[in-house]
């Protein structure tokens, strides 16, 4: 039987003429489903979601909106339109033509970029795999599956680039995407964030606000490779990462204005009486804050690394906007600060900007996470309310990296093992947050209604008004 497969699998990849990709992914798609089936939002199979599809890398063909069964999602396979001409942009390939094929010698550390790359975006769906359970709304269930179907697309991505470019063991490393799984303890997913339980929706807010942003930066990043179908690729992953990050950002910006509301009504910043009131008190908040945006620095590896420097000397993951950048794009002799712990403190050295690549990357994503948290302290402020909600330092709570295994407090401050055990539960979320938070989410799912501890948004989807049916259950 003849397969349509630009209906089926929509892309622009030429996949109807290539029968040795066909093949491949026919092999692969199965054990998708499966995977889907058994680890893809808890008992959502059936529902109709009202979910975005992209068809297209045209600007009407990525946000075909429509109600859609999950299974029935069309993960499509789509690279940024080509740039005519394209030259490699830093390294020591600078100049030549960005490479169709994978460069040979390269094979095997391009293969581990995509690998690491792809393997975080499975990750994120198991981890949020029962939030379903407990939406605090619709919109809010919309949009967590949105989520979910887009990295579902992000790890098809990857897969398409290893059977398409990497032959056999292209095809192991696909079906390797599928075998790890977060948390597990036998085959873990690769980086450290991504084992890490997604519990609850305050836990997946700020997971989409600083892991995410961590994705925008990786990818990218490789947007700017030398070979043409990863970077091509990012670019268009890159369109779906802004969603992820909004739907972050708002959330704790509406997480923060239902606290803020309640503080006001009932005059008090009593922890213990906002909590009987049912909503998150901000010193909470900011304990979870610390955790999420440690754990998502290290996402951004070693401070000095000759990974990250190799990476970059053969073209294969430049800098942010690299070619924004105005130097030489092979950092030949230039330095970069790096802050390292010395005796009791914490200095910052000039080392060479080739092995700092990673730390570079870890600044422009430190000024980006800012800027939300200004913004959520405006919202603050504009209730009068006398807290302010800051970043912890680069070096608190880390485990990757030249922080690993010292112990700093949020301010930057290198402190003792003791004091840290004495003070670490006022830092980081302690069993009893998450058992408060846990206790919060119950679920709401009548139309237009949100649950105590949250505010609605501001507009509802596509021009659709909040208390629409967003998400129809069987
Ligand atoms: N956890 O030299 P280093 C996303 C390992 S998120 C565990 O610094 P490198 C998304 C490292 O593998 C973006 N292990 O490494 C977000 C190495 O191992 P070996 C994902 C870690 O390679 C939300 C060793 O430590 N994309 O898209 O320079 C939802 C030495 O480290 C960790 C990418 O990450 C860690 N956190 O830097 C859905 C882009 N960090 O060689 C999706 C691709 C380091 O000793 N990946 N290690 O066995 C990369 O560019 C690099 O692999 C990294 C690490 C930047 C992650």
């Amino acid at each position: 039987m003849s397969v349509n497969y630009s209906e089926r699998i929509p892309n622009n990849v030429g996949l109807s003429e290539n029968r040795r990709l066909q093949r491949a992914l026919e092999a692969w798609q199965p054990n998708y489903m499966r995977w889907w089936q058994e680890l893809g939002p808890e008992g959502a199979l059936d529902y109709d979601v009202y979910l975005r599809t992209a068809i297209s890398v045209e600007t009407d063909g990525w946000a075909n909106f429509g109600y859609v069964k999950m299974p029935d999602y069309r993960w499509g396979i789509f690279l940024a339109t080509p740039e005519a001409g394209r030259a490699i942009a830093f390294g020591d390939h600078r100049g030549e033509p960005a490479w169709q094929e994978v460069p040979g010698e390269y094979r095997s550390a391009l293969r581990r970029l995509i690998v690491t790359q792809g393997d975080t975006e499975p990750a994120s769906v198991e981890q949020q795999r029962h939030l379903g359970r407990t939406c605090p709304s619709l919109y809010d269930l919309r949009n967590l599956f949105q989520i979910n179907v887009e990295e579902g697309r992000h790890l098809w991505a990857m897969v398409y680039l290893l059977q398409a470019y990497f032959g056999r063991d292209g095809r192991a490393e696909a079906d390797a995407m599928l075998e790890r799984h977060s948390g597990d303890p036998d085959k873990p997913r690769i980086l450290g964030a991504f084992n890490e339980p997604t519990p609850h929706w305050l836990a997946y807010f700020l997971f989409t606000y600083f892991t995410d942003r961590d994705g925008k930066y990786q990818l990218a990043s490789l947007a700017e490779s030398g070979f043409d179908p990863l970077a091509r690729t990012c670019q268009f992953m890159l369109t779906e990462e802004a969603h992820h990050m909004f739907v972050g950002e708002t959330g704790v910006m509406r997480i923060i204005q239902r606290t803020c509301e309640v503080m006001r009504e009932l005059r008090t910043d009593d922890p213990e009486r906002l909590r009987a009131a049912g909503v998150i008190d901000l010193p909470m908040l900011q304990r979870f804050m610390h955790f999420h945006y440690s754990v998502s620095l290290d996402l951004f590896g070693q401070e000095l690394s000759t990974n990250g420097a190799t990476y970059f000397t053969t073209g294969l993951k430049g800098r942010y906007h690299e070619t924004r950048i105005a130097d030489d794009h092979r950092l030949t002799n230039a330095t970069w600060p790096v802050s390292v712990p010395q005796a009791s403190t914490i200095v910052c050295e000039e080392q060479p900007a080739l092995l700092a690549i990673n730390e570079r990357l870890r600044d422009d994503y430190i000024v980006d996470c800012r800027r939300g948290l200004n913004r959520w302290n405006k919202e603050i402020e504009k209730h009068g309310v006398d807290i302010v909600l800051t970043l912890p330092h680069r070096a608190f709570h880390r485990r990757i990296g030249v922080f690993a295994g010292v112990h700093v407090s949020p301010d930057g401050r290198i402190v003792t093992a003791d004091d840290w055990a004495g003070q670490a539960q006022q830092w980081l979320p302690t069993q009893e947050d998450h058992a408060f938070v846990a206790s919060l989410m119950q679920p709401v799912t009548a139309s237009g209604q949100m649950a105590s501890w949250i505010a609605p948004p501001w507009r509802g989807i596509h021009g659709r008004p909040i208390e629409y049916e967003y998400v129809k259950f069987h």
